[in-house]
């Protein structure tokens, strides 16, 4: 038999929502993700293995051909820079927003900004392109924190209802990003694994638009 196309999922919020549209496309996992603790799993498709490993390593994966498709957020690939990526097919899943947000009431001043966030590339890109000076500082969670206790005069971050914002006294200031979950493939995989993938992807924007189909009905 040939090599099974590997498909890299990222654990964590997006996964919840990426199973029903695997599912739905014909491919479900032979044993629950949740309740394992294997990173590796078959498919009810003889040639499809799924393996599920952080948001962020999803990138590497399918650029470096270890796994031939990958779902991510679109935070996640402008981050990474996704050099070396098809991105065939907008999930439509796990929709929020990239902004900067500050403390509430309280106007950034004219003097270089310190900004706190885990979305460096972007966060660096952005304020080049606003022709604003600021100082990038790294963290890697709640950056919500980091205005409150002055560490930052503002952050960039993902919003999707605005509540954790609001609960630590901040508001969401300019909008860098709307943001979905993504289908990625690797470019070699694209030409050389072609007859397998083309009917895979098709399936999924079926997925995806009977999905998009269901919620305006329920509207
Ligand atoms: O945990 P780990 O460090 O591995 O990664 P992670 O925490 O980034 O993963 P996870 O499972 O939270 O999933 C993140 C992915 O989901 C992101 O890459 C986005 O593409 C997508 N997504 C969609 C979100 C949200 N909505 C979201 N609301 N990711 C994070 N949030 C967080 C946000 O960081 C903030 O803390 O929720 C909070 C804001 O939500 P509201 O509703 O209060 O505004
Ligand atoms: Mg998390």
């Amino acid at each position: 038999m040939s090599k099974p196309l590997v498909i890299a999922l990222s654990k964590g919020r997006i996964l919840k929502e990426t199973l029903p549209l695997l599912a739905a496309a014909g491919i479900e996992p032979t044993e629950s993700l949740s309740e394992s603790r294997k990173l590796l799993f078959d498919t009810t498709l003889d040639d499809v293995k799924l393996i599920v490993i952080r948001a962020t390593d999803v990138p590497t994966y399918v650029q470096l051909g270890a796994a031939d498709i990958g779902v991510a957020g679109k935070d996640v690939l402008l981050e990474n820079g996704a050099k070396g990526l098809y991105e065939p097919l907008d999930l439509n899943i796990s929709r929020c927003r990239l902004m900067t947000a500050g403390v509430s009431g309280k106007a950034p001043g004219t003097s270089r900004r310190r900004v706190a966030t885990k979305f460096v590339h972007i966060a660096k890109r952005y304020y080049a392109s606003m022709g604003i000076q600021a100082e990038i500082i790294k963290l890697y969670g709640a950056m919500e924190l980091a205005p409150l206790m002055d560490l930052a005069d503002e952050i960039v971050d993902i919003v999707d209802t605005g509540n954790t914002l609001k609960a630590n006294g901040m508001e969401p200031r300019e909008l860098i990003a709307d943001i979905s979950t993504r289908l990625v493939v690797n470019k070699a995989s694209m030409t050389m694994q072609h007859q397998r993938l083309k009917p895979l992807i098709k399936r999924l924007a079926q997925a995806v638009e009977a999905r998009r189909e269901g919620q305006e009905e329920s509207a």
